[in-house]
């Protein structure tokens, strides 16, 4: 069989009377400039040749086409968009004179799904996914993706698909029609004997089908639910209510003019400042896993039994994180009682999923199963990692760090779940420093995705690379982060939640405060998520570093004294807020009377406080904390930070991180109000070196990071 190469992306082969066209564009096949062109070249060079009945497209390697090629988006300007090349494009597939069969496997996502839609026929392997999640990225289908998918699926699917993001399975797109047949075995040979099948019958066109559409008002009720939805799941966020327009234009227009007005909202997307910042995410989630001085081929340590310490609320979750990647976990506490009370949470939780519908009971009971409760260290002989989540105190993790160097076999990984204690001082309570490490999960474990991993001074590059690639076997997205107190999150965590207690000491009421962090996009606002997380833990972590303040420097008391009065937040259901049964927090004048109080004994002065400021000094304590950190070299990258704060920290998505908002309102502004606030308020505002060195020379984060990722100085993380 002939193998003609269209260019070095894609060949084309016969096979008897069938032509199979290759895309193979590692590693997913993106359709970066030449694979289209070269597609269309192998299209034409089939329907010239007379012994030639039918086409097959497929992709090489481990998937079919996963979208345009994202990478490009930065290099265009306003006139040029996907549709310049790729609608022409799939038109002329649409219009094959022969059959034209899409074989998908691992992903068709994207414009890699607005092709396989404008072939006639479309055959899957069942473990196959496809969908249109450019919303993910600030944009939506920019080639006809909005106007053919409602053709084949209807419209509450496409809506949903288009809105949401979220790829569907091929079994479930097979009986919504959008796939014709799934494949089991060789996807090649059974697409190759289908479009045999089909060869000489009509090749119907997806643009010109409209028996799956209705009208507007069939549709209005659906229309209307998806936006109600949008504008609160994806709050703030322009794209999903764009991608809603564009498939409506579907029921009002021709596909031409529907196309036309996908287009129009597919640029305003695509150049938007939220466009900008999902995609960075996008490729930082990508690049934080990347640590310059641990390369690629560093052994890892096989890690298929562990065990947990602790079964409070964060060591049950952990535990759980383990069991749902279908890894053994010992469970172990000091006695019956607390492991009785540890395990009943973890089956509650696992309740509230199944309820939710997140899991399935027999799931459920599959992952109770690998959870084993043990109240001895004997069982730990054999286990390959251990993650201690005992009571945040050093003497007692130094405790049990020496009770683990003696249990556990040579080799096994000693990680800590601390969230501002120092590595290196529990790693000295052992004789392997080298296998201690920090693995900061956050609350609920179970649910969030974020993993702090923190580098001892000792920390060797296997255990460093067996917990970075663990972290996504485990769904989390893992960050190596240096070894200074609070690491990165929580050390950028202490300003912005001090700068929100200041503003209620100088006046600003309670829900001003949340409410502006809430518009600005946050999950919740500073307070709010001071009572969640519960006030009295960072009260009992201020009274242990106390003797570290310095004096003459403003500190915030209101928590403090919330505290002294019990009130710790909606565990005692009093807090900032008050707190019902259902734990729906409800205002509390009382707190605002006690606060008022205790600023006129401190003289400080109230004044009325704008949203904006109350954002600025919010948000721009996380950026100049961040710059201290990144020029101290506790993170490797600006991205990094910013891929800490979106899934540790509930920081809003389509601004892309404390970092790159602050380079898209620009370092010059940022740094001079900093300036300002350092003038008004003192000391702890004094701008961060690297912010004014990159103000002053018009740099930003993000080219620091190319930079110094291009001159090869990206070096290991602090250790301190
Ligand atoms: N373009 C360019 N590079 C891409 C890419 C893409 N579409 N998708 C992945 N990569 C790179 C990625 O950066 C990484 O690079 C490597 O491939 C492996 O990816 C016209 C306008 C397919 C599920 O949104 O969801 O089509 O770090 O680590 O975990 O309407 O990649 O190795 O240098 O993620 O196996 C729509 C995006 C585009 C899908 C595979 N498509 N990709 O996951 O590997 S917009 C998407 C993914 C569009 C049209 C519009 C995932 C994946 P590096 P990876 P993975």
């Amino acid at each position: 069989m002939p193998t003609v190469p269209m260019n070095n992306l894609v060949k084309l082969t016969r096979h008897d009377d069938v032509a199979v066209i290759t895309i193979d564009n590692p590693p997913v096949n993106a359709l970066s400039p030449g694979v289209p062109e070269a597609v269309a070249a192998a299209m034409d060079e089939m329907n010239a040749d007379p012994a030639v009945t039918a086409a097959v497209v497929i992709g090489a390697g481990r998937t079919f086409v996963a979208g345009a090629d994202i990478k490009e988006f930065g290099k265009m300007t306003s006139g040029a968009s996907p549709r310049r090349t790729l609608l022409p494009f799939l038109l002329g597939v649409e219009d094959s004179r022969k059959p034209v069969v899409m074989a998908i496997h691992g992903t068709a996502f994207g414009g890699g799904l607005e092709l396989a839609m404008a072939g006639h026929y479309r055959v899957a392997s069942p473990s196959a996914q496809v969908g249109q999640p450019e919303v993910r990225l600030g944009i939506i289908p920019g080639a006809g993706g909005t106007q053919r998918l409602p053709r084949l699926v209807g419209v509450p699917k496409a809506v949903e698909m288009c809105a949401q993001g979220k790829p569907i399975s091929a079994p479930d797109a097979r009986a919504l029609g959008l796939i014709d047949r799934l494949i089991d075995g060789d996807l090649l040979s059974g697409a190759v004997a289908f479009a045999r099948e089909i060869a000489g019958q009509p090749a119907p066109k997806t643009r010109e089908r409209r028996e799956k559409l209705g009208t507007l008002v069939e549709n209005a009720e659906i229309l209307a639910a998806a936006r109600d939805s949008a504008g609160k799941k994806q709050r703030g966020m322009k794209a999903p209510l764009a991608a809603i327009d564009a498939v409506e234009a579907a029921l009002t227009m021709p596909f031409e003019e529907g196309c036309q007005a996908e287009q129009k909202l597919f640029t305003e997307c695509l150049f938007s400042d939220q466009s900008k910042a999902l995609i960075h995410i996008f490729f930082g989630e990508r690049e934080v896993a990347k640590i310059p001085d641990v390369p690629k081929e560093t052994l890892l340590i096989p890690v298929n039994r562990v065990a947990v310490v602790g079964s409070g609320t964060m060591g049950g979750g952990i535990a759980m994180v383990f069991a749902n990647a279908g890894i053994p976990v010992l469970l172990k506490d000091l006695d019956k009682a607390a492991l009785d009370l540890g395990m009943e949470k973890i089956r509650k939780n696992y309740a509230s999923s199944v309820q939710r519908g997140r899991f399935t009971q027999g799931f459920v009971d599959e992952r109770l199963k690998l959870i084993t409760p043990a109240f001895h260290y004997h069982a730990f002989s054999d286990v390959d990692m251990v993650v201690e989540a005992v009571f945040e105190g050093m003497a007692l993790k130094k405790s049990v760090f020496a009770d683990l160097d003696r249990a556990c076999k040579p080799g096994a990984i000693l990680a800590s779940n601390t969230s501002t204690l120092n590595i290196d001082e529990i790693a000295g309570a052992t004789s392997r420093p080298a296998a201690v490490i920090g693995t900061h999960f956050f609350s609920p474990a179970n649910v969030m995705r974020l993993l702090e991993i923190v580098r001892g001074k000792e920390s060797s590059k296997e255990v460093i690379a067996t917990c970075m690639q663990l972290s996504k076997r485990l769904g989390k997205i893992g960050v190596l982060v240096g070894n200074c107190r609070g690491f990165v999150g929580n050390r950028m965590f202490g300003p912005y939640r001090r700068e929100a207690q200041f503003l209620v000491e100088e006046g600003a009421d309670v829900e001003a405060v949340d409410q502006a962090l809430v518009e600005f996009g946050s999950a919740m606002g500073p307070l709010a998520t001071g009572d969640l997380a519960g006030l009295d833990v960072g009260w009992r972590i201020r009274k242990e570093y106390r003797h570290l303040e310095k004096p003459g420097v403003r500190q915030p008391f209101a928590e403090d004294r919330l505290c002294e009065l019990g009130r710790y937040g909606q565990k005692t259901l009093r807090g900032w807020y008050r707190y019902d049964e259902n734990r729906r927090a409800n205002l509390d004048p009382e707190v605002t009377v006690l606060v008022r109080n205790w600023s006129a004994e401190a003289e400080i002065a109230q004044r009325q406080i704008s949203a904006e400021e109350i954002v600025e000094r919010c948000i721009y304590a996380l950026v100049n904390e961040g710059a201290r950190i990144l020029g101290e070299g506790f993170a490797l990258r600006a991205v990094d930070i910013d891929i800490i704060y979106l899934n540790g920290y509930g920081f809003p998505a389509h601004r892309g991180g404390p970092m790159w908002h602050a380079d898209t309102v620009g370092l010059p502004k940022v740094y001079q109000r900093i300036c300002e606030f350092h003038h008004q308020h003192g000391e702890l505002w004094a701008p961060a070196p690297l912010l004014q060195r990159l103000a002053e020379s018009g740099k930003t984060f993000a080219e620091f990071d190319q930079e110094r990722s291009a001159a090869g100085l990206l070096e290991r993380v602090n250790s301190a």
